[in-house]
């Protein structure tokens, strides 16, 4: 019997039924099954989560809200279809291809992306284009230690990323009406903010398949769409890289996409936001209640014009 773990770590770098390694980053992956999952949740538990300085205090949603309330296009674009077509996503070998500029491009293998800082439980606010907003808390770590990892050369300004992309795995991606593979960006300043994060986790768990496993990007203070799911490809760039909702319609959707109440979406109102869960609508923040700890990077721009 070959004995692996959902996310294809390594036997020996997972924990055996009810007892914990003594690494922090192991993940207690359900060999065979063995560990059986809290009620409701359906990921396998990671070990070693340690908690966050950067978290909210504010209530997490439900785990049901955020795993059946998705945007996640290659699986459908309704909020329930993800939950239901991405189930039998295959996400086990996973591996992150790095080239650009960097000293040597690379290939990261999963056990060296969980390696590379130890998991954090980070409970952020996360508020979508389209005035909703939910309490989500992530398990992942900060994309700074993946930018430090790839060494870029100097001359390179951003960093682009790249979904997964496969139609035998996403039959209705043909439907998206969005051009495929996804991709996102973020300028080198925002990509090595502490707030971002490359998450593997939800409630403690491997990232659900709706969810962008086993490896999507957050950004707290932008729209949700920057934070792009299921990555496979990292590039460093001196340009600015498209970005696949830009591509779609750049009258809506920027570059930066920093949550702000103050630029209104083309179709819609920005200044209030619905948190799933709640019936009466809330204020949004700027900067979605992050700006203490980002707005002096954009202290420079007219984010009127740079939306
Ligand atoms: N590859 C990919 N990433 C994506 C999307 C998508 O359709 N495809 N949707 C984005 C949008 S619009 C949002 S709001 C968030 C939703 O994340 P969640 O389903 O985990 O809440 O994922 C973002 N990342
Ligand atoms: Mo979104």
């Amino acid at each position: 019997m070959i004995v692996r773990s959902a996310l294809g770590i390594p036997y020996s770098k997972v924990t055996p039924k009810g007892a914990y390694l003594n690494r922090r980053q192991l993940i207690a992956a359900a060999a065979g099954g063995l560990v059986a999952p809290a009620a409701g949740f359906a990921g396998t538990k990671l070990a070693g989560v340690v908690k966050s300085k950067y978290s909210t205090d504010e209530k997490p949603n439900a785990y049901r809200d955020i795993t059946t309330y998705n945007n996640y296009y290659e699986f459908g674009t309704s909020k329930e279809q993800p939950a239901e077509l991405a189930k039998n996503f295959v996400t086990s070998p996973w591996q992150i291809a790095i080239d650009g500029a960097v000293t040597k491009p690379k290939v990261l293998d999963w056990d060296a992306i969980v390696k590379l800082a130890p998991l954090e439980e980070r409970i952020y606010r996360f508020r979508c284009v389209e005035a909703w907003s939910m309490i989500i808390p992530w398990v992942g770590f900060p994309l700074s230690a993946l930018v430090k990892a790839a060494d870029p050369l100097g001359k390179a300004k951003y960093v682009a990323f790249e979904t997964y992309y496969n139609t035998k795995q996403m039959p209705y991606s043909r439907y998206a009406g969005i051009d495929l593979p996804y991709v996102e960006g973020l300028r080198m300043d925002e990509a090595m903010h502490p707030l971002t994060i490359l998450a593997v986790g939800l409630y403690g768990e491997t990232l659900p398949n709706q969810n962008g496993a086993p490896v999507r990007l957050i950004v707290p203070w932008k729209y949700g769409f920057k934070s792009i799911k299921s990555i496979v490809k990292i590039k460093f760039t001196e340009k600015q890289p498209p970005t696949t909702w830009n591509i779609r319609n750049s009258q809506e959707y920027g570059f930066y996409s920093n949550v702000n109440p103050e630029v209104d979406h083309p179709r819609w109102s920005q200044a209030k936001e619905r948190r799933i869960g709640e019936f009466f609508k809330r204020d949004t923040v700027k900067f979605n209640g992050y700006g203490d700890q980002v707005a002096s990077l954009y202290s420079s721009m007219d984010l009127r014009k740079q939306y």
